[in-house]
């Protein structure tokens, strides 16, 4: 007779770097105070206020601007290592230019670092997480090639001013949801809908931008602050729905038009855009009548320029779906991404549903991701940026969230098959730390470890059953499947 079975645990080494991600658009609030510039979503809340489900904006969102204690507090009762966070373009410099910084913007992101290094968390800055300012749209945003020079001035300001404490700077988060939905369609802010044509010039000024701030990093600041710099792009995983060739090359297109559009210019050999993605734009645009292909190419200098530009590839990553060549395919509109790269996707039946429709449970997808992605780009160090799970704002006992537990917990499983692999791996920032302005679905779909009462003036906040799990994993370097809170009282260690 035997005591207790004591589970084989796996463990995450003490330095891996474990955190929550936020940005700005989506906590701040303050959307007009003390000298802040207007900004894309600032601008398409108040004018088209009937793109957002129930009709709210960022206006307040969680009100991080005077929070900001709390939000470290939160930090330091969760264990964190590190904290993932975007800045304010428009907080920063009003008018996109750096003719003008303002103090204040200055000061509040000062303030919040320090906050953070006073408790030993590490600030990662993300620089861009979708926030543009309304200025720079209206001279073409990331469809005007100049976005580099824009982007590497606003860069210099911040590597200037928090550079000396903050070590990790991500330049961009998701082209993917900047460019195919902002520009190529009408699912994000600047809701632009301009068709393939501006999600293809938004990808190329985009990497292109990327690389400027990473240059500048690289020979201006590096050698004095000694930290370092990357891109955050969304890797979903795109498997074949059958195991036939047809599907196997659908799922290959798909993940060049989904990633690999952004991905390949910057961590391939050879550079520039995916090449079957490539040949099939330029066929296609032949077929449509086009005398070139809408695609745009970069010449072996410009390839040069963006290719190896990326000291660290960040990873969001939140799900799958598997990829037909026939099945479920569109309609989609011509010409469009989704109709060059022609196939239909899907999640599996049994792949457990959160409230967003985009996000399922799928099995083990952060290791056949990662396993596709070391193999694909030369094993570069890897941090997972974002993963997360949406429950829905009317949930009754919405602090029990036991399907954002097990969603947590299978993350957790997946990183260590990774590490197992050998896969360079650094860290994985949760989404979220509370929950914020969900972009076009409002306040509906939540994605916090603490929920946030949107109706009280304070926003406060109050920690879900998953954020002591998720402490209790940092904690342990590991996945206790007995472990229950005690008590729904969160303290700090
Ligand atoms: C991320 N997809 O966006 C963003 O970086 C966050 O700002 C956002 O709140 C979070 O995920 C949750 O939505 C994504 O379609 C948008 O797979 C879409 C997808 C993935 C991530």
């Amino acid at each position: 007779c035997h005591a207790s079975v004591v589970r084989q645990q796996r463990r995450f080494p003490d330095d891996f770097l474990f955190g929550t991600a936020t940005a700005s658009y989506q906590i701040e609030g303050a959307w007009n105070e003390d000298g802040k510039g207007e900004n894309i979503w600032d601008y398409m809340v108040h004018n088209t206020p009937e793109v957002i489900r129930g009709l709210s904006n960022g206006d307040v969102a969680a009100d991080s601007y005077h929070n900001y204690k709390r939000d470290v507090e939160m930090m330091r009762e969760l264990g964190l290592d590190a904290y993932r966070f975007s800045l304010s373009w428009s907080r920063i410099l009003p008018t996109g230019m750096a003719n003008e910084v303002n103090p204040a913007g200055i000061a509040f992101y000062n303030n919040y670092i320090n906050e953070m290094l006073k408790y030993n968390i590490t600030p990662l800055i993300t620089l861009y997480h979708w926030d543009l300012p309304q200025k720079l749209q209206e001279l073409g945003g990331f469809a005007n090639p100049l976005i580099s020079d824009w982007f590497e001035d606003y860069a210099r300001v911040v590597y200037e001013n928090f550079g000396d404490r903050v070590k990790m700077f991500i330049t961009f988060n998701e082209p993917r949801e900047i460019c195919f939905e902002g520009y190529g369609a009408a699912t994000k802010a600047p809701i632009l809908n301009a068709t393939a044509m501006g999600a293809y010039l938004c990808a190329k000024n985009l990497v292109t931008a990327h690389a400027k701030a990473y240059y500048l990093y690289d020979k201006e600041f590096r050698p004095v602050q000694g930290g370092q710099c990357g891109i955050t792009i969304s890797v979903n995983w795109f498997g074949p729905a059958t195991p036939t060739p047809e599907d196997e090359m659908a799922a290959e297109l798909r993940r060049q038009g989904e990633w690999g559009i952004y991905a390949h210019p910057i961590f391939s050999a050879e550079g520039g855009f995916p090449k079957e993605l490539s040949d099939k734009i330029a066929e296609k645009s032949a077929q449509q009548g086009y005398p070139w292909s809408r695609l745009p190419v970069f010449t072996e200098e410009e390839k040069a320029f963006v290719r190896g530009t990326s000291d660290f590839f960040g990873v969001n990553h939140y799900t799958a779906y598997l990829v037909s060549a026939t099945e479920r395919k569109g309609p989609y509109p011509v010409p469009s991404l989704l109709d060059d790269v022609d196939t239909g996707s899907f999640p599996d039946d049994d792949w457990l549903k959160s409230a967003s429709a985009w996000l399922t449970l799928a099995p083990n997808s952060i290791h056949t991701a990662l396993t596709h992605l070391n193999n694909l780009y030369n094993k570069p160090i890897f941090y997972i940026t974002e993963n997360g799970w949406s429950t829905d704002e009317s949930r009754e006992n919405s602090l029990i969230d036991d399907d954002r537990i097990q969603y947590y917990r299978a993350s957790m499983e997946s990183l260590l098959n990774c590490l197992d692999d050998g896969i360079d791996l650094r860290g994985y920032m949760a989404w979220s730390l509370m929950d914020n302005f969900e972009w076009m679905e409002g306040y509906i779909e939540r994605f916090g470890l603490y929920e946030v009462d949107f109706s009280d003036p304070a926003r406060t906040r109050t920690p879900r059953k998953a954020a002591f799990v998720y402490k209790h994993i940092i904690k342990h370097r590991a996945v206790d499947y007995e472990y229950e809170p005690e008590s729904m009282v969160m303290t700090i260690d």
